[in-house]
């Protein structure tokens, strides 16, 4: 299953890694895809991971989530 989660605020690579980070936290993600130029991160998941775990990682980095698709 794959997400893409739309991210506002990340300005750098330095800012791309931190959101990289936070998603490896998250147990059940198998794959991190963090877009800098595209304001995007894509995961490749296997068990369930709610819309709300995602914001919060990254919203809690200082990050807008403006949608998951
Ligand atoms: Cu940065």
């Amino acid at each position: 299953m794959e997400k893409k989660i739309l991210i506002e605020g990340m300005k750098c690579s330095g800012c791309a890694n931190r959101v990289n980070n936070a998603l490896k936290s998250i147990k059940g993600i198998k794959k991190i895809d963090v877009n800098l130029e595209n304001k995007c991160a894509n995961i490749t998941y296997k068990k369930d991971i709610t819309n709300e775990e995602l914001t919060k990682a990254i919203e809690d980095l200082g990050f807008k989530v403006v949608g998951i698709e």
